[in-house]
């Protein structure tokens, strides 16, 4: 393993890189300048050390499928290299190949889902998803007239980055507590969210409060959107794996001496939405019900990702 990648888990880790999109990009450029950056030449202690360097970046945060899935795409085919600068040349390409995709994919899906946004919408949005603001903005640069409630997203605050990235685009935006989704939503026409994982029977994992929004929008009947490249659906979840939800330190919600030494916090930081309360979800290739995701994960990364393990 090389200080990049020791580097990058541990800015993956404390936050300093984050967003389900972001990580994984990071993962895959971390397996490159891992392979990029090797001396030896023996091939299996070179396979060894990827293989650590895999499981390092992966554990560096445990929710977001989409970390799994960038790092391991950059060794798809690694078995076929017979020297380390070919197994070298191998992990260069895939990763170069994974961020061009995934980049591309934002972009596609901010011109899918501007379509769904109507000029006069008012929208909601929770925590930071680049590819929900990639929407939002996409259809604010149309012409059409948007606002956007945006969500503070305790204990990080995500929403404020939210509303930077907004109002940098000129989009009327405006910041609301977590507990004010409920009565805010009387106001909203159309909730779009991002995701950090989505199962094989279409429940989506995003940020802690994501269901709570989908629980209201439901109730209002306000459409809900998950707005999501397709290396964030899981494979694993098609043999029934649970999600892992991160929880995280206590000093994330108070400060020391905050509250009693005896009382406990338990901070997770994502939680699932069932597919019955989305719409639909936004990808890279189309609009798609939360029913279709199993299709597209056997058809589209089932067969390559799978063999991997
Ligand atoms: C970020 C979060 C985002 C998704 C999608 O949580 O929940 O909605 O990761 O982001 P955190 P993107 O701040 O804990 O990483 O659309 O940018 O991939």
């Amino acid at each position: 393993m090389t200080d990049t990648v020791a580097a990058t888990a541990a800015k993956i880790t404390d936050m300093t890189i984050r967003g389900a999109g972001r990580i994984a990009r990071a993962g895959a450029e971390a397996m490159l300048g891992f392979a990029t950056e090797y001396q030896g030449n023996d091939l299996e202690a070179f396979k060894k050390e990827v293989r650590r360097a895999c499981d390092t970046l992966v554990a560096s945060r445990p929710t977001a499928v989409s970390l799994w899935n960038g790092v391991h795409a950059t060794v798809r085919g690694l078995d076929e290299a017979e020297t380390v600068d070919r197994a070298r040349e191998i992990i260069v390409k895939n990763a170069e190949e994974f961020v061009r995709r995934s980049n591309e994919a934002v972009s596609v899906i901010a011109s899918i889902g501007a379509k769904r946004i109507s000029d006069g919408d008012t929208i909601m949005t929770h925590c930071n998803s680049s590819v929900a603001i990639g929407v939002i903005t996409e259809a604010h640069r149309q012409c059409k007239d948007v606002k956007v409630y945006a969500t503070e997203s305790r204990p990080w605050r995500q929403g404020l980055l939210t509303v930077r990235d907004l109002d940098d685009a000129g989009v009327d935006t405006t910041l609301i507590i977590d507990s004010a989704v409920r009565s805010v939503m009387a106001k909203v026409d159309k909730v779009f969210v991002g995701a950090d994982t989505i199962t094989a029977h279409g429940a989506v994992i995003n940020k802690i409060g994501t269901s709570q929004l989908a629980l209201a929008a439901n109730e209002a009947r306000v459409p809900f959107y998950v707005c999501s490249e397709t290396y964030k659906f899981s494979p694993m979840t098609i043999y029934g794996d649970m999600v892992a939800i991160e929880e995280r330190d206590m000093s994330e919600v108070v400060k020391a001496g905050e509250i009693p030494e005896r009382v406990k916090v338990f901070n997770p930081v994502f939680d699932a939405t069932p597919a019955k309360y989305i719409d639909a979800i936004i990808t890279e290739v189309g609009m798609i019900h939360p029913a279709a995701v199993y299709s597209i994960l056997s058809k589209q990364l089932g067969d390559s990702v799978l063999k991997e393990e």
